[in-house]
């Protein structure tokens, strides 16, 4: 009979989380707690989670432009100066690997329409270029060395496209899409397709009318586990290119355009059209934005950056690559804000990732490892009045989580550290697979006498990482303040940063 109960209850969980979606429809007719409950169980679609769960990629701007020293071709290049002598795409990913990074996007194509692979659908391309003899493909290169390193890999295809004659009629949609099949089909598994809005004119005078929803069928057949980011269903654009994400950043937003017509029966697992709103304001989530929304659906933001003023190389930014000491502030300010960081690294001339940037992500590297190895809340005995699981929060193991007995949207969890401890960063971590609910936390000492506040925030969400002034206690407390529902904690950590 037990078996039989434990059996029947295995297939009512199973049940509850396949009815799971990224996304909600709000009928007019909703009360306000109706929409907080469909908010907090909105949920990443299983590309969106691997994605956000990367929490550092790179891009790679590399082209003519590269060869120009400029940051937008003209599509009048000739593909003659391209001639990377030294390309080395196995540097490229290993710089990065070693960095932290888990994926890459290469720029297949930006602005100026030559592309980095030997194309059938145009003459502006490696093929027409002395590098390899015309026979290389760059494409091939990074994709490969990818696979070899256990990275990610993912496309850039600029839609605007300054070169090709058919820019502004719609047959460039159909070239479009022979290069878009092209990339998803020779070269294995692509993980993200980065889509820009930059539109411009054909040379008829008329302005490209993108067929979106096209590629995104396509992409979806040809590779369902890929992301489409920015111009695209997946993951949104944060809004910036500064480094530096919202502080309060929900990934369930409201849209517009979100009604049963237009989801279609294929599409069950995540909608494959891009949500329409307000999606660059200071707070784009919260209650008060909720509450009136048609629907609401899982867009998670993507932070990108480049680690030079430029987003291609240029020889004279060497010395103008930021230091690990602003990149480690963007790190807190980035992932550390429930947001994935791009950030774009170069390659130079020669076709490699030039030894400036090389040294300052080495350093940067080290400072993470130094401040993340050590978590001094390890080994601490935790109580939680109202929760469940707590010893969860500590093991590692971001599928195992803290939560609220009964229907508890509020509440503590202590930390008796093993002996006192001095640390200045907090790391929490929602477990967004059952939605992102934390509205408001604060993180308390003992000081000896009595409970002080050390830092005090609105939403985690997958990462939430503070700094501030160095504590020594030996006892902290974590109070979720207010929530959708029950709050989740998969994970805390208390780290030092020595200077
Ligand atoms: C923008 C482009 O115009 C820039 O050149 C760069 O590629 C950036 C990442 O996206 O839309």
């Amino acid at each position: 009979m037990k078996q039989f109960i434990l059996l029947i209850l295995f297939f009512v969980s199973v049940f509850a989380k396949a009815q799971k979606k990224n996304y909600a429809v709000i009928a007019p007719s909703e009360s306000e707690s109706d929409i907080i409950r469909k908010a907090a169980n909105v949920v990443p679609s299983a590309r969106q989670l691997r994605w956000q769960k990367l929490e550092l990629t790179a891009f790679f701007h590399f082209g003519v432009n590269t060869f120009t020293n400029r940051e937008w071709g003209t599509g009048k290049e000739d593909p003659k100066i391209f001639n990377p002598k030294k390309l080395d795409a196995n540097q490229w990913v290993k710089v990065v690997k070693d960095a932290g990074f888990k994926q890459v996007i290469l720029t297949a194509k930006h602005h100026d329409g030559f592309c980095l692979w030997p194309t059938k659908t145009t003459e502006h391309s490696v093929k027409n270029s002395p590098w390899k003899n015309g026979k290389g493909d760059v494409v091939k290169e990074v994709a490969e060395a990818c696979k070899k390193q256990n990275m990610g890999f993912g496309v850039y295809l600029s839609p605007w496209d300054r070169n090709s004659p058919l820019y502004g009629t719609d047959a460039y949609n159909d070239f479009f899409v022979k290069q878009l099949t092209e990339l998803l089909t020779n070269y294995g598994r692509i993980d993200e397709v980065w889509f820009d809005g930059a539109n411009g004119e054909g040379p008829n005078g008329k302005k490209q009318v993108y067929d979106f929803n096209r590629w995104y069928q396509l992409i979806r057949k040809l590779q369902p586990t890929a992301v489409i980011a920015i111009m695209g269903p997946d993951v949104r654009w944060v809004g910036t290119e500064t480094g530096y994400g919202r502080d309060t950043e929900w990934g369930v937003v409201p849209v517009n355009n979100l009604d049963q017509s237009v989801i279609s029966s294929r599409s069950q697992q995540g909608i494959a059209f891009k949500p329409q709103g307000d999606m660059t304001g200071d707070d784009l989530g919260s209650r008060s934005k909720i509450i009136h929304a048609k629907g609401l659906v899982w867009y998670p933001a993507e932070t990108d950056v480049s680690i030079r003023p430029g987003w291609f190389y240029h020889p004279e930014e060497n010395a103008k690559v930021k230091s690990p000491e602003k990149l480690l502030d963007i790190y807190f300010h980035s992932v550390g804000r429930n947001s994935v960081l791009l950030m774009n690294i170069p390659p130079d001339k020669d076709g490699l990732i030039n030894e400036a940037d090389v040294k300052v992500l080495k350093e940067w590297k080290k400072l993470k490892t130094d401040i993340f190895k050590n978590n001094l809340a390890k080994g601490a005995v935790v109580t939680s009045v109202n929760g469940t699981d707590v010893k969860a929060i500590l093991d590692n193991d971001y599928t195992t989580y803290w939560t609220t007995k009964e229907k508890d949207t509020a509440g503590v969890i202590e930390l008796k550290l093993k002996g006192s401890k001095t640390f200045n960063v907090l790391s929490l971590q929602e477990n967004i697979s059952v939605g992102q609910r934390i509205e408001q936390f604060e993180l308390d000492y003992w000081n000896g006498d009595a409970w002080k506040r050390i830092a005090e925030g609105t939403t985690v969400g997958y990462k939430r990482l503070i700094r501030f002034d160095p504590i020594t206690t030996q006892k902290v407390r974590l109070k979720i303040i207010s929530s959708r529902l029950n709050p989740t904690i998969a994970e805390l950590g208390l780290y030092q940063q020595d200077k």
